[in-house]
Protein backbone atom coordinates (compact mmCIF):
# COMPACT_ATOMS: atom_id res chain seq x y z
CA UNK A 1 0.00 0.00 0.00
CA UNK A 2 1.17 2.84 -1.02
CA UNK A 3 1.54 6.15 1.73
CA UNK A 4 -1.81 7.42 1.88
CA UNK A 5 -2.81 11.37 1.52
CA UNK A 6 -3.50 13.07 4.45
CA UNK A 7 -6.78 15.25 4.60
CA UNK A 8 -8.60 16.31 7.73
CA UNK A 9 -11.83 17.23 5.68
CA UNK A 10 -14.52 14.52 5.33
CA UNK A 11 -14.41 12.69 2.14
CA UNK A 12 -17.51 9.88 0.38
CA UNK A 13 -17.21 7.74 -1.91
CA UNK A 14 -19.82 6.31 -4.16
CA UNK A 15 -20.98 2.79 -3.51
CA UNK A 16 -22.42 0.60 -6.86
CA UNK A 17 -24.20 -2.00 -4.63
CA UNK A 18 -24.70 -3.66 -8.15
CA UNK A 19 -21.26 -4.18 -9.13
CA UNK A 20 -19.21 -4.02 -5.51
CA UNK A 21 -16.87 -0.93 -6.90
CA UNK A 22 -17.22 2.92 -5.32
CA UNK A 23 -15.11 5.82 -6.65
CA UNK A 24 -13.29 6.78 -6.23
CA UNK A 25 -10.35 4.18 -4.87
CA UNK A 26 -6.93 4.98 -4.27
CA UNK A 27 -5.13 1.56 -5.20
CA UNK A 28 -6.65 -1.82 -6.68
CA UNK A 29 -5.17 -4.94 -5.82
CA UNK A 30 -5.17 -8.51 -7.83
CA UNK A 31 -4.49 -11.84 -5.84
CA UNK A 32 -4.14 -14.48 -8.23
CA UNK A 33 -3.76 -18.33 -7.42
CA UNK A 34 -0.12 -17.75 -7.68
CA UNK A 35 -0.39 -14.97 -4.56
CA UNK A 36 -2.00 -17.78 -2.53
CA UNK A 37 -1.33 -20.73 -3.91
CA UNK A 38 0.14 -22.12 -0.33
CA UNK A 39 -3.63 -21.64 0.96
CA UNK A 40 -5.46 -24.31 -0.41
CA UNK A 41 -5.05 -28.11 0.41
CA UNK A 42 -4.99 -29.99 -2.91
CA UNK A 43 -1.53 -28.64 -3.63
CA UNK A 44 -1.26 -30.73 -6.41
CA UNK A 45 -4.64 -28.96 -8.26
CA UNK A 46 -2.35 -25.79 -7.60
CA UNK A 47 0.08 -27.04 -9.58
CA UNK A 48 -1.57 -28.21 -12.19
CA UNK A 49 -4.08 -25.29 -13.11
CA UNK A 50 -0.45 -22.89 -12.30
CA UNK A 51 0.85 -24.86 -15.34
CA UNK A 52 -1.95 -23.39 -17.66
CA UNK A 53 -2.06 -19.55 -16.00
CA UNK A 54 -2.31 -17.89 -13.15
CA UNK A 55 -6.51 -16.68 -12.84
CA UNK A 56 -7.42 -13.80 -11.04
CA UNK A 57 -8.75 -14.90 -7.39
CA UNK A 58 -10.10 -11.75 -5.96
CA UNK A 59 -9.84 -8.26 -6.01
CA UNK A 60 -9.63 -5.19 -3.39
CA UNK A 61 -9.91 -1.48 -3.71
CA UNK A 62 -8.85 0.64 -0.98
CA UNK A 63 -9.66 3.87 -0.06
CA UNK A 64 -7.70 4.82 3.12
CA UNK A 65 -8.85 7.63 5.52
CA UNK A 66 -5.43 9.57 6.65
CA UNK A 67 -5.73 12.15 8.96
CA UNK A 68 -3.47 14.63 10.73
CA UNK A 69 -4.01 12.19 13.85
CA UNK A 70 -6.77 8.42 12.36
CA UNK A 71 -5.85 6.45 10.07
CA UNK A 72 -9.09 4.65 9.07
CA UNK A 73 -9.10 2.94 6.07
CA UNK A 74 -12.18 1.39 3.66
CA UNK A 75 -11.14 -1.72 1.58
CA UNK A 76 -13.73 -3.40 -0.92
CA UNK A 77 -12.92 -6.81 -1.73
CA UNK A 78 -14.66 -8.89 -4.50
CA UNK A 79 -14.14 -12.72 -4.46
CA UNK A 80 -14.73 -14.60 -7.68
CA UNK A 81 -16.96 -17.90 -7.69
CA UNK A 82 -14.93 -20.85 -8.17
CA UNK A 83 -13.02 -23.72 -6.79
CA UNK A 84 -9.42 -24.97 -6.89
CA UNK A 85 -10.21 -28.52 -6.79
CA UNK A 86 -13.37 -29.17 -4.32
CA UNK A 87 -12.44 -26.06 -2.26
CA UNK A 88 -13.93 -22.98 -2.93
CA UNK A 89 -12.13 -19.79 -3.90
CA UNK A 90 -11.23 -17.39 -0.31
CA UNK A 91 -9.11 -15.01 1.03
CA UNK A 92 -6.12 -15.57 1.99
CA UNK A 93 -6.29 -14.44 5.39
CA UNK A 94 -4.26 -12.88 8.25
CA UNK A 95 -4.03 -11.81 11.96
CA UNK A 96 -3.48 -8.33 12.49
CA UNK A 97 0.29 -7.39 13.81
CA UNK A 98 -1.32 -4.94 16.60
CA UNK A 99 -3.11 -7.08 18.79
CA UNK A 100 -5.88 -4.28 20.18
CA UNK A 101 -7.14 -4.18 16.47
CA UNK A 102 -10.66 -5.47 15.31
CA UNK A 103 -12.54 -4.73 12.24
CA UNK A 104 -15.92 -4.97 10.97
CA UNK A 105 -17.08 -6.72 7.34
CA UNK A 106 -20.03 -6.14 6.43
CA UNK A 107 -21.24 -8.43 3.19
CA UNK A 108 -22.87 -6.92 0.75
CA UNK A 109 -23.46 -9.63 -2.32
CA UNK A 110 -23.23 -13.55 -2.38
CA UNK A 111 -22.86 -16.35 0.16
CA UNK A 112 -20.09 -17.87 1.75
CA UNK A 113 -18.70 -17.93 5.17
CA UNK A 114 -16.62 -16.13 7.34
CA UNK A 115 -13.90 -18.32 9.14
CA UNK A 116 -12.28 -16.75 12.52
CA UNK A 117 -9.47 -18.76 14.34
CA UNK A 118 -7.32 -17.42 17.05
CA UNK A 119 -3.83 -18.70 18.06
CA UNK A 120 -5.29 -20.72 20.80
CA UNK A 121 -7.36 -22.85 18.30
CA UNK A 122 -10.96 -21.08 19.22
CA UNK A 123 -12.75 -21.42 15.39
CA UNK A 124 -15.28 -19.67 14.08
CA UNK A 125 -17.38 -20.01 10.77
CA UNK A 126 -19.66 -17.20 10.44
CA UNK A 127 -22.35 -18.44 7.84
CA UNK A 128 -22.72 -15.19 5.38
CA UNK A 129 -25.47 -13.77 2.88
CA UNK A 130 -26.15 -9.98 1.37
CA UNK A 131 -26.63 -8.35 4.67
CA UNK A 132 -24.67 -9.85 7.19
CA UNK A 133 -22.16 -7.64 9.05
CA UNK A 134 -19.45 -9.21 11.11
CA UNK A 135 -17.51 -7.73 14.08
CA UNK A 136 -13.55 -9.86 14.16
CA UNK A 137 -12.45 -8.91 17.43
CA UNK A 138 -8.72 -8.59 17.93
CA UNK A 139 -6.43 -11.48 17.10
CA UNK A 140 -8.73 -13.36 15.37
CA UNK A 141 -7.52 -14.47 11.74
CA UNK A 142 -10.02 -14.04 8.83
CA UNK A 143 -10.70 -14.81 5.88
CA UNK A 144 -14.06 -14.54 3.49
CA UNK A 145 -14.96 -17.87 1.62
CA UNK A 146 -17.18 -17.77 -1.75
CA UNK A 147 -19.38 -20.56 -2.10
CA UNK A 148 -21.92 -18.90 -4.11
CA UNK A 149 -22.31 -19.10 -8.20
CA UNK A 150 -21.79 -15.24 -8.06
CA UNK A 151 -19.36 -12.65 -6.94
CA UNK A 152 -19.22 -12.14 -3.39
CA UNK A 153 -18.09 -8.72 -2.08
CA UNK A 154 -17.83 -7.49 1.20
CA UNK A 155 -16.91 -4.05 2.86
CA UNK A 156 -14.04 -3.98 5.50
CA UNK A 157 -13.48 -1.40 7.80
CA UNK A 158 -10.42 -0.96 9.53
CA UNK A 159 -7.50 0.93 11.04
CA UNK A 160 -4.57 0.98 8.57
CA UNK A 161 -1.75 0.54 11.48
CA UNK A 162 -3.97 -2.47 12.25
CA UNK A 163 -0.92 -3.96 9.49
CA UNK A 164 -1.41 -7.71 8.48
CA UNK A 165 0.14 -10.90 9.26
CA UNK A 166 -0.04 -13.85 6.86
CA UNK A 167 2.44 -16.10 8.10
CA UNK A 168 0.69 -18.31 10.54
CA UNK A 169 -1.80 -18.68 8.05
CA UNK A 170 -0.03 -19.33 5.18
CA UNK A 171 1.53 -22.44 7.16
CA UNK A 172 -0.89 -23.86 9.34
CA UNK A 173 -4.43 -22.51 7.15
CA UNK A 174 -7.44 -22.39 8.81
CA UNK A 175 -8.87 -25.41 11.17
CA UNK A 176 -11.65 -26.20 8.73
CA UNK A 177 -11.74 -25.88 4.63
CA UNK A 178 -14.88 -25.01 2.94
CA UNK A 179 -15.39 -27.59 -0.13
CA UNK A 180 -18.13 -29.00 -2.29
CA UNK A 181 -19.60 -32.19 -1.70
CA UNK A 182 -23.24 -33.12 -3.71
CA UNK A 183 -23.07 -29.91 -5.04
CA UNK A 184 -23.19 -28.36 -1.15
CA UNK A 185 -20.78 -26.61 0.59
CA UNK A 186 -19.80 -28.53 3.47
CA UNK A 187 -17.15 -27.60 6.52
CA UNK A 188 -14.47 -29.96 7.03
CA UNK A 189 -10.84 -30.53 9.21
CA UNK A 190 -8.37 -28.99 7.48
CA UNK A 191 -6.50 -31.86 6.27
CA UNK A 192 -2.90 -29.91 5.99
CA UNK A 193 -2.65 -29.82 9.92
C1 LIG B 1 -9.39 -6.78 4.37
C2 LIG B 1 -8.54 -7.83 3.62
C3 LIG B 1 -9.05 -8.13 2.21
C4 LIG B 1 -8.20 -9.19 1.48
O1 LIG B 1 -9.28 -5.54 3.77
O2 LIG B 1 -7.20 -7.37 3.59
O3 LIG B 1 -10.36 -8.65 2.31
O4 LIG B 1 -7.92 -10.31 2.29
P1 LIG B 1 -6.41 -10.72 2.60
O5 LIG B 1 -5.72 -9.48 3.13
O6 LIG B 1 -6.52 -11.79 3.63
O7 LIG B 1 -5.80 -11.15 1.30
C5 LIG B 1 -8.89 -6.79 5.80
O8 LIG B 1 -9.15 -7.72 6.53
N1 LIG B 1 -8.09 -5.80 6.20
O9 LIG B 1 -7.59 -5.81 7.46
ZN1 LIG C 1 -8.08 -7.65 8.49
Amino acid sequence: MQAAPVSDLPISVQFDFATGIFEPWLELQDRRLSNLKEMFYDQERVRNILSEGDPVIYEIRYHPFQTSTSDMSLGVTRIYPGKIGDEYHMTKGHFHERLDQPEIYFCIHGEGYLLMETREGDFRAAPWKPGTITHIPPMWAHRVVNTGKDTLFFVASYHLAAGHDYDAVTRRGFAQVVVEREGKAVLMPNPRR
